[in-house]
This record gives structure tokens, sequence and C-alpha cells, in this order.
């Protein structure tokens, strides 16, 4: 800084070193029963997709088993998973959100 000497020494030794938030994987899980428009609209609603691109995702979880919607901060991942799986079991729906740490 254009200050020098005793000042960029406080500034130093008040530094702290904060590692940077972690971060989690939503992950959504294929089921036999979920219709299709039904996680497409999931994804539009709740991760904020375009239908083409939600499509897309709802078929990769379709065929492989599970896909990733979203990577967020922990508290914001949890929340995402837990108002999934309450609008899915509101709607009868067994369709399973989880979230992993990346
Ligand atoms: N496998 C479901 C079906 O054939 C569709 C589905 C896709 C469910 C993605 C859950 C997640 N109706």
């Amino acid at each position: 800084t254009k200050d020098s000497g005793v000042i960029d020494t406080v500034r130093e030794s008040a530094k702290q070193k904060l590692s940077p938030p972690r971060k989690y994987k939503v992950i959504l899980n294929n089921d036999d029963y979920t219709p299709m428009e039904f996680v497409i609209e999931i994804l539009m609603t709740f991760f904020n997709m375009d239908s083409e691109r939600a499509t897309e995702v709802m078929l990769k979880v379709h065929h492989e088993g599970k896909a990733i919607c979203g990577i967020y901060p922990a508290d914001i991942a949890h929340t995402k998973a837990e108002q999934v799986n309450r609008y899915a079991r509101d709607n009868e729906h067994p369709l399973l959100c989880s979230c992993e740490q990346e």
C-alpha cells in the first residue's frame, strides 16, 4: 500500500486466514415412478433452468441414475434439497434430492 512501515505491519498482523467456504453438490436421483414432466418442473422452479436445460438434466438422471442440479454453499444446498423433497412428497412422488460435499 502507499503507507509503509508500521501501518502495513499492523494491517498484516490483523489479516485472518479464511479458507474458501465449502460447497455442496445438489443431486437429483432417479426412480421408476416420478413423471418426467414433474422433474422438469422441479429443475425449472428450484434450479432456474430453461426448459431445454431442464429436459437435458432430467434425461441424464433417467439414464445414468443421478445428476448434479447445482453447486452451492452448505446452507443453500441443504435448503434446496429440502424444498425439492417437500414439494415432491406434497405431490405424492418418490423423487429424492440429496447433497454431497464437493
Ligand atoms: N425414471 C422416471 C420415469 O421413467 C423419470 C425420472 C427422471 C424420475 C428423473 C426421477 C428423476 N418416469
